[in-house]
């Protein structure tokens, strides 16, 4: 007999992890360190599911040709990335109906002084002033229901995203005060610290696809010459030397940048460049992003040729997101009062 004491191994059920990302451009050295290298290593503990957020790029005009270009580069980026198809879901959000269904349902119990007080809209209602759509207001309904869908425990965003999280779980309790238990409250996955990387012309700025000067960004796809010259025109100091310090936000940058790449600590990378200048260092990150990036654009290559895998790795990971989604979809129109078909 076992004593009382003993308790039978039930084996943990993975927590489940969403997250998205627009397809609104070429992803960047800041995307990838900041977000998509942390997604392929959530993969092995957590149940992953992950989309191409195409149905939110739509809130600022796209033009269609390039939009399309851009939504199969996402999608084949994340395939070289390591995001993998056997592991986790992973599809593009508007193949899904269920998104957009629950999105609106979600838009009725989601306030108007809520949405107002977004940051995100407030900014991008400035900087396309000449185009303020709906769509750009109710944003954070749509991601709330990209997350709720699927029961998410986890999601894991960038800083910046902190606030659309927070109103996703407000609108979740509010909906579960109502209807009783219908879906889990999320909780934010902020990556470790470290993980901003800053523009290389305005180090005091995020890393930004959307920024206009080109030098300021590393994209994922630029051959290595293009990166070898932006690091190289990367803004530093007058101080010469290689360490971390106040006033000196272009090397801490760098440093970032090469400590993320390489594994190294701030530390080392000092020591490794001590009595060296300026030009040795940014040769040295330039070098070290090439080589972490090589691979990945390889794989990007052949993927993006080829367009039936990339049809059947994305009709599956569909096939797969609206039967689950759909349970979820079902429960809450059920418990709202809508007639079954
Ligand atoms: P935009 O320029 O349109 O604002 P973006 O480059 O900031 O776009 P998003 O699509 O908003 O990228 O972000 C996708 C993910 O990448 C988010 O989780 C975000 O936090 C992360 N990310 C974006 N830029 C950086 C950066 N510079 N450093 C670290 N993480 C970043
Ligand atoms: N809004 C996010 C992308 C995004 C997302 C999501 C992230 C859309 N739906 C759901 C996490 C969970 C962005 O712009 N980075």
């Amino acid at each position: 007999m076992p004593e009382a004491t003993e308790t039978k191994e039930i084996p943990e059920k993975k927590k489940v992890i969403f997250s998205a990302i627009q397809p609104s451009g070429t992803f960047t050295l800041g995307n990838y360190i900041g977000a998509l290298r942390n997604w392929v290593k959530l993969q092995n503990d957590y149940n992953c599911i992950f989309a191409v957020a195409d149905l939110h790029a739509i809130t600022v005009r796209q033009d269609p040709q390039k939009f399309r270009q851009n939504i199969y580069e996402a999608y084949a980026l994340l395939l070289a990335c390591g995001i993998d198809p056997q592991k986790s879901m992973f599809f593009i959000q508007s193949h899904v109906h269920t998104h957009a269904e629950l999105a609106w349902i979600l838009n009725c119990y989601t306030q108007f002084g809520e949405l107002s007080r977004m940051t995100q809209f407030k900014d991008k209602s400035q900087k396309h002033a000449d185009n303020v759509n709906a769509g750009l207001f109710t944003y954070p309904s749509l991601m709330a229901a990209d997350i709720l869908l699927y029961q998410a425990d986890l999601v894991p965003v960038g800083i910046d995203q902190k606030q659309h999280l927070e109103l996703s779980r407000n609108i979740a309790e509010r909906f579960n005060g109502i209807y009783g238990n219908t879906f889990t409250v999320p909780e934010p996955y902020i990556a470790e610290v470290g993980a901003k990387v800053c523009s290389l012309q305005e180090p005091t700025k995020k890393m930004s696809k959307s920024d206009e000067n080109v030098n300021s960004w590393i994209a994922m796809l630029d051959s290595p010459d293009v990166i070898m010259k932006k690091f190289k025109r990367a803004v530093t100091d007058s101080e010469a030397v290689v360490r971390v310090g106040e006033g000196k936000d272009g090397i801490n940058n760098l440093i970032g940048i090469m400590s993320a790449v390489t594994g190294k600590t701030a530390d080392e990378i000092t020591a490794e460049f001590e009595g060296k200048g300026y030009g040795d260092f940014k040769t040295a990150v330039g070098e070290c992003v090439v080589e972490m990036l090589r691979p990945i654009q390889k794989r990007f290559g052949d993927y993006i040729k080829n367009k039936d895998y990339l049809a059947e790795q994305y009709r599956n990971g569909a096939a797969f997101a609206e039967k689950l989604s759909r349970r979820t979809l079902d429960k809450a129109m059920k418990k709202i009062g809508f007639v079954a078909k």
